[in-house]
């Protein structure tokens, strides 16, 4: 009687079981694409409620054979193979290609047309179509695709699937033409590694410019072969006393490789006349009394200056430039030009003009820091708002176009509240909200959106060590800074980016990410 009852039972518990297990793994699949939390939001999304899978026999296809388009499916694969353990093979065109492949085109679309870096996908249940007008766009598109899959998709050990991506129809552009970050190697230094991992997190949130702080007071980090004492003596300290460090040429230009790989373009900074104790310490001639000044370890800034009047500081900086430039591909050059305090204003406005010829005779426009705009400004010249919104006026008036990177929104070196060990708090405390809350195009009267060309995050490192401590300051408020610069204003409202942005926290996760988890956000890590 009692095995009797059993065998009844058990049909009807091996149903809910398969009940249950159905209704959990529907939960998981993705069948709304509007749904996804991708940052930046994009221009538009429709979804059509189906889903599309990897699969282990799954194929790249890119439509051409150039090398460059190769190398974008092979980006994609890379990205996917560690976590799904699938071959994912890379092949140029395919007439007939299979149910689960992904096909990577460069081709006309209306995103395209609207801007070099826009794209397309098309995802149905049978394959995901990416296409672009640029390399530059298909590469955008790839990050796409990588935040629509799980997160665990970017961990570097083989993960379970599956590996479904919702359908529909993504099409996308961003709204300034430059998105980037500053690292501030100089305070401290930082080593190869650690500039490819800020790469990386750059790329991911489809920024498409890196801006490295390469001299500052207290130290020159960039190797300059017509003046090796800069190196030689200029980089071996840092803040606190540490040892320093610099990049060789060579560095340097697998640096520039890599974030061209990106399609991340690499500004080259130069602080001057002030900011410059290193190169002043290294060279007694740049000195107005000829005398090497001691290295300095300290985060004072405004008390430094090159020799204004002496012609070597020109032969000096015309190399500098030269040897620096020749390793950019990039159009810019970052001539500093802030905090000058120790410049007299009638000494710095010919100084900027000056060299502001220099870089264009090898070549270069140039970017400097807001008081730039204090001096005539050349055709081209760019101006980087950071604290005095006058001087951007002034910049403005002068036909000059703007950078913005307002320090009480955008450094992403000061403290998020006063529980932060790291960074300053001079421009106040910067939050996930008020770093996320602001229209470029709104923020500085008489600054109007046709002026900006776009946003930058720097972030500087008097107290700031290492890559864990980079991560901490640069997440979550990066993506912030990335979708500001590539989201209309008016599709932004925090109240949705900050469920889209809780949704990244298993991304950081599974990347390994040491992330600041404000509690203005609900979180959603790998594990919960
Ligand atoms: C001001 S921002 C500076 C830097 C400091 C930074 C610290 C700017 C153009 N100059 O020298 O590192 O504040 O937040």
């Amino acid at each position: 009687m009692y095995h009797k009852k059993q065998k009844q039972i058990l049909p009807l518990l091996l149903l809910a079981i398969a009940v249950l297990f159905q209704v959990s793994c529907t939960k998981q699949e993705p069948s709304d694409l509007s749904s996804e939390s991708i940052i930046p939001k994009p221009v538009s999304v429709v979804s059509t409620g189906a889903y599309f899978s990897l699969k282990p026999n799954t194929v790249i296809y890119v439509t051409g054979e150039s090398p460059e388009l190769l190398g974008i499916g092979h980006y994609l694969a890379e990205k996917l193979r560690p976590s799904t353990g699938y071959s994912l093979n890379v092949k140029s065109t395919a007439d007939n290609p299979g149910k689960g492949s992904i096909i990577l085109s460069l081709e006309g679309t209306s995103a395209a047309a609207a801007n070099s870096e826009g794209y397309e996908l098309h995802i149905t249940a049978k394959q995901l179509r990416l296409t672009a007008a640029t390399h530059a766009g298909l590469f955008r598109g790839v990050q796409t695709i990588r935040q629509l899959l799980p997160a665990r998709i970017e961990m570097t050990e083989r993960q379970q699937g599956p590996w479904k991506i919702a359908t529909g129809t993504i099409s996308d552009y961003p709204e300034y033409s430059h998105r980037g970050a500053m690292l501030d190697v100089a305070r401290h230094f930082f080593g190869i590694d650690d500039v490819r991992r800020f790469i990386d997190f750059l790329a991911y949130y489809k920024m498409n410019s890196l801006h490295l702080h390469l001299s500052d007071d207290q130290g020159w980090r960039i190797e300059i072969k017509s003046w090796p004492n800069l190196t030689l003596h200029g980089s071996t300290t840092e803040v606190g006393g540490g040892s320093g460090g610099f990049f060789t040429q060579e560095q340097y230009r697998a640096i520039v490789e890599y974030a061209g790989e990106n399609y991340i373009t690499v500004i080259p900074e130069i602080d001057m006349p002030g900011h410059t104790n290193a190169a002043l310490a290294s060279y007694p001639e740049l000195n107005c009394d000829g005398k090497a000044t001691e290295l300095y370890t300290g985060i004072e800034v405004g008390f430094s200056s090159f020799c204004i009047h002496k012609e070597i500081t020109y032969k000096f900086i015309d190399d500098v430039i030269r040897e620096i430039s020749e390793m950019t591909p990039g159009p810019y050059f970052h001539i500093g030009g802030d905090e000058s305090h120790a410049t007299k204003l009638s000494d710095y406005i010919p100084f900027v003009e000056r060299v502001q010829e220099i870089a264009t005779s090898h070549g270069k426009q140039c970017i400097g820091w807001d008081e730039i705009a204090n001096a005539k400004l050349k055709p081209g010249s760019i101006a980087q708002n950071w604290a005095n919104p006058k001087n951007a006026g002034k910049a403005v008036a002068q036909g000059a176009k703007i950078l913005m990177s307002p320090a009480n929104k955008a450094y992403i070196d000061m403290k998020y509240d006063k529980t932060t060990k790291y960074g300053l708090q001079w421009a106040g405390f910067v939050e996930v909200d008020v770093s996320y809350n602001w229209d470029p195009a709104t923020l500085v009267p008489g600054v109007g959106r046709e002026d900006i060309v776009g946003v930058e995050a720097p972030l500087w490192t008097e107290n700031i060590t290492n890559i864990k401590e980079i991560e901490y300051m640069v997440f979550p408020r990066l993506a912030g800074i990335a979708e500001i610069g590539w989201t209309p204003a008016e599709s932004r409202k925090w109240e949705e980016y900050r469920t889209r942005l809780g949704r990244h926290g298993e991304r950081f996760d599974a990347m390994d990410i040491n992330y600041y988890k404000s509690p203005l956000v609900d979180w959603t890590g790998l594990d919960e």
